[in-house]
């Protein structure tokens, strides 16, 4: 199949490995409208390609992805950000029926750690960092982290990560289960390939429906907890604190936070 030209990702194949690099390192992977887009473009690819049995998707070493645009969205209302229904685009990456491993260095942080857990298996390498640091800019997660979270680390955890901002390491990522290895990072895509070459091996009909049902345990509670958080995420946008949490962001200071 014929490389499309992308400007915000990378795309490479390993025999029946197809690889996707996040590539915006400038502004630690923030992930644009634009970049969303071209991600979708290459994981639709590689899901028809048949040549291609399993995708690795990765970032840099510093950011695997440090969340979504936050110059993007500042300026957006509640109308405005929804009528754009850019989730639109994030619900195609969960829609991709090859098995997805993430193999993450540096952070992940909200849209980052979402995109992220959209993923099928997680490699961490040490320097990891896995947050949904939304609740320092006004903000919540919005594309599945208080749903995707709380599945994976149960209620308390998710709560605190939520509700703290704070993010976890690699290692504590493993020991609550976000996480299926961590290895050193320069191990890291090797890792990942070593998994996918492993799966690669099998029926290809059999991954893609076994991923289809493991899928299943969650597909049908999650899109109305996915919708429920969606709403009040848009909802968010007509508060000050989110005007003022994204632009103290961008301007590099501390919040003030009115709670209007
Ligand atoms: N957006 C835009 N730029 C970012 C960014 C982000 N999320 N994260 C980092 N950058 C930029 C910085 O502004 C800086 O740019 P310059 O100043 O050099 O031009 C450059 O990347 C390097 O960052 P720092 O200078 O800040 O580097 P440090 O090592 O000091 O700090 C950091 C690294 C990751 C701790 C820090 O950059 C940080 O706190 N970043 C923001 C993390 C964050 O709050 N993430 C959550 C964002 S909200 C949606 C879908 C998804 C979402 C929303 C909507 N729809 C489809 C509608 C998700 C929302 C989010 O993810």
């Amino acid at each position: 199949m014929k490389d499309v030209t992308y400007r915000n990702i990378l795309t490479d194949r390993d025999g029946a490995i197809g690889i996707i690099t996040l590539n915006r390192p400038k502004v630690l992977n923030a992930l644009s409208h634009e970049l969303m887009e071209e991600l979708v473009m290459a994981l639709e690819d590689f899901d028809k390609e048949d040549g291609i049995r399993v995708i690795i998707l990765t970032g840099g070493e510093r950011a695997f992805a440090a969340g979504a645009d936050i110059g993007k969205m500042s300026d957006e209302t509640t109308i405005s950000i929804m009528l754009k229904d850019r989730f639109a685009t994030w619900d195609k990456v969960r829609k991709v029926k090859k098995p997805v491993i993430a193999a993450v260095s540096g952070y992940a942080l909200g849209g980052g750690c979402e995109l992220v857990m959209t993923c099928d298996i997680i490699i961490a390498s040490e320097s990891a960092q896995f947050g949904q640091p939304e609740i320092n800019i006004g903000v919540i997660p919005g594309a599945g982290g208080t749903q995707r979270l709380t599945r994976a680390v149960g209620k308390y955890k998710a709560m605190e990560m939520i509700l703290t901002g704070r993010p976890m390491t690699a290692y504590e990522a493993h020991q609550w289960g976000l996480v299926n290895k961590v290895v050193p990072v320069e191990l890291l895509l090797e890792e990942a390939k070593s998994v996918a070459r492993e799966i690669a091996k099998k029926s290809p009909v059999a991954t893609k429906l076994a991923k289809e049902a493991v899928l299943k345990t969650f597909d049908g509670p999650i899109s109305e907890g996915l919708e429920f958080e969606r709403k009040n995420f848009y909802m968010l946008f007509s508060s000050e604190d989110q005007k003022e949490g994204m632009k103290a962001f961008l301007e590099k200071r501390q919040p003030t936070f009115s709670g209007r």
